[in-house]
Order: structure tokens, then sequence, then C-alpha cells
């Protein structure tokens, strides 16, 4: 089946008892046994729930994966992913990487003795030189947030196979229209599924995909053990959002293209990262490795002058000032103290991520208003 077949109707079947042809919110805890151990396949939600299960087994498929796992944000599910390594493991990651997975990864697990290095991924000689005899696995973020790096998830995802090291992809930017990962022999891909999958604003959650039976029992097991499972409604929620990722996408990526395009023509922009302009360092592996150029983009205007950027930001009326991205509507993002000021100014500095870096979620509304708001706020 074709992407959008798939995204209207993969782990979709019609209710068995009443032929709904949504799949119905099983709003409940626990599931009435004939005999003990004698059910229909449920005993108790936080270990399977139906609505949960066509969920997972249609972002397997949009992922062509053979497993699908929800947790109840896409932190939950990178701790889920951490949970598989013990004291003394190490982990190499993406050094330009959300802010809460960097700390997660520093403040949650490094107390836990895992050791985390973070490289700059788009020179894999960093991370040949990076691997040593403890590393067990590498966290690709790619596009990487908030500045738009291109990683080579092929290239990486060999290295891994020849030592034995697990591969997982934060694929949360590109979403699985553009870029499937475990095409690219990941072992894992990630989702904050709040993001585009869900593309209203409406919910967190997030989801692993794998292909290995061996490791979607491990997270599977993790998943109703450690118990950050997402509700019913927001899987829900997720799969009537999931109808239109498709659509949703090709706008995004038509318009991100358009404000790139525009803001780089701007005398008062000095830099825009986006993977689609022919300016951009990773834009013939973007080009090679993704079906397009996705919805996220950040620039910085000229002088780098603190407080034009945030009136800048203060002036924007159709983009809102918020966290997050993915939904349908616009928003601007001040990364260094919102998404990423868990990083130190520091090592935020060391990527190139400045306090003047503006954020865009480019939504799907007419280009020319999106346009036209950036316009009256730059001045
Ligand atoms: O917010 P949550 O669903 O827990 O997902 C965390 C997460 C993981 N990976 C990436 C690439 C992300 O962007 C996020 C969440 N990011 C934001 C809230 C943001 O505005 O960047």
């Amino acid at each position: 089946m074709k992407f959008a077949t798939k995204a209207i109707h993969a782990g979709v079947e019609p209710d068995p008892t009443t032929g709904a042809i949504m799949t119905p919110i099983y709003q409940t805890s626990t599931y009435v046994q004939e005999s003990p151990g004698k059910h229909k396949g449920y005993e108790y939600s936080r270990t399977h729930n139906p609505t949960r299960t066509a969920l997972q087994n249609a972002l397997a498929a949009l992922e062509n994966g053979k497993h699908g796992i929800c947790y109840a944000s896409g932190l939950a599910a990178t701790d889920a992913v951490l949970k598989l390594y013990r004291p003394g493991d190490e982990i190499i990651a993406t050094n330009d990487i959300y802010g809460g997975t960097y700390r997660i990864m520093k403040r949650i697990y490094e107390p836990f003795c895992l050791t985390f290095k973070f490289v700059d991924m788009s020179n894999m000689a960093n991370i040949e030189a990076a691997v040593s005899e403890k590393t067990k696995m590498i966290w690709i973020e790619t596009p990487t947030n908030p500045l738009l790096k291109i990683v080579d998830i092929k290239a990486i995802t060999s290295i891994c196979r020849k030592r034995g090291i697990h591969s997982v992809v934060d694929n949360t930017f590109a979403s699985p229209y553009l870029q499937n990962p475990l095409d690219m022999e990941a072992d894992i891909v990630m989702h904050s599924v709040t993001k585009y999958l869900g593309g209203h604003s409406d919910t967190v959650m997030g989801a692993l995909v794998t292909n290995d039976d061996a490791l979607a029992k491990e997270l599977a097991f993790i998943q109703n053990a450690s118990g950050a499972v997402p509700g019913p409604q927001d899987c829900f929620l997720v799969l009537r959002g999931l109808k239109t990722l498709h659509i949703r996408m090709q706008r995004h990526c038509e318009n991100a293209m358009e404000v790139a395009k525009w803001l780089e023509a701007h005398p008062k922009v000095s830099k825009v990262y986006y993977p689609g302009l022919p300016a951009h360092p990773g834009h013939e592996l973007a080009s090679r490795q993704m079906r397009g150029y996705g919805g996220m983009l950040s620039f910085e205007l000229k002088g780098d002058v603190y407080d034009e950027a945030v009136k800048t930001m203060e002036n924007l009326k159709v983009f809102s000032l918020g966290e997050s991205l993915g939904g349908v509507e616009s928003l601007c993002t001040h990364p260094a103290s919102m998404t990423h000021a868990s990083i130190p100014k520091e090592e935020r500095l060391k990527t190139g991520l400045k306090d003047t870096l503006i954020r865009l979620s480019v939504g799907i509304e007419d280009v020319e208003d999106l346009i036209a708001d950036l316009e009256q706020a730059i001045g």
C-alpha cells in the first residue's frame, strides 16, 4: 500500500461489535474475564487497550515497521529506549538536539551511570572518533532541533550494524511522510507524536517503531512495567490526525519553502536554516535521504541584537509564540529560553545555537498571510 492509503486505513478495522468505521474510544481500565485467564486478549488498559492497539499498528505501518509502541509523551518514549541500557554503557547522540532529550540523558540517566557523548554528526569522522568498546547505541536526530542539520542515517546505521551497536532515529521533524529510518537500517524510530503525527496541537504522546522482535518485546515490557501509556482519548485524536498526515505535510513543506526563500532574500535577515535551500550545507543529503524538506526552519537577524529578535517574536500575529511544532497553525519559538533552556548556555553556543535564534513551525495557512505577518514583524 502507498503512503496516503496507509495513513487513512492502516491499523484500523471496522469495530467488530457495531461496524463503526472509526475506532471507538475504549474508555475502560479493565475487561471482564469469563474465567481467570480466559479473556478476549485484553486484561488491563496499562497493558493493552484496543484504541491504542489500532494506533500502534497504524504508526508501525507508516514507518514500514512491524511493531509500534506508544507512550505518554515523546520523552516517555525516549525514557523507554534509555531503560534498555545498563551502568557503564555509552551512548553517542547528536549535539544539536531537542533540549528535553539532552536533559533526560544528562540529568536522569547520567546519574544512573550511562555515559553520553554529544557529537556533531554532520561530519562522519566525529562519530568514528567517538565510538568505543562501550558504545551501545547511537541516537540520531535529523533534521536536528533547532538548527535543521541533516545527519546521514545510512552512513551511521552501517557503522552500527558492523559493530553491533543499536541505532535510534528521532524522526519527529521529518515525520514518516518524508523519511523512514527503518528502511535505512535503523533499529528503532522514535516520534514525539505530539507534533506532525497528531498534527492539531491537542495531544502529548510518543511512539517507538521497530522491526526487531526482541527489542519490541523489551520495549513493550517497559511500556507496561513502567506504565507511561497514553490514554484512549488521545489515541483516538492521533488516529484522526493521521488520516490527513500526507496532505498536511505537503502543505507544510510548500509553505516552509516559500517562507525560507522569502526570509533568505530579506535585507534584515543574516541566516536561514532550512534544508530545502541550496545554500544549506545538508541540502544535497536531504534531497537524497528525504522526500521533502519539512515545515521547520530557523533564522537570525543581522547584527544578532537580542532585543530585536525578541521584538520580532512579540510582533508576530498569525504565528503564535509558544513551544511545540507540527500543528496546522504556525508557531514561533525562542529556543534559548524555551525548548532548549535546559542545555547550558556554553553548550548551546558550542553547537551554534545563539540567544537570537528564532524558530518557526510553518503551518498550513495561506502562505501570503504568513509572509505578510513576518514582513510586519521584522519591519
Ligand atoms: O514533548 P514530547 O512529546 O515529550 O516530545 C519530546 C521531543 C522529542 N524529540 C523532538 C525532536 C522534539 O522536538 C520533542 C519536543 N519538542 C518540543 C516541544 C519543541 O518545541 O521543540
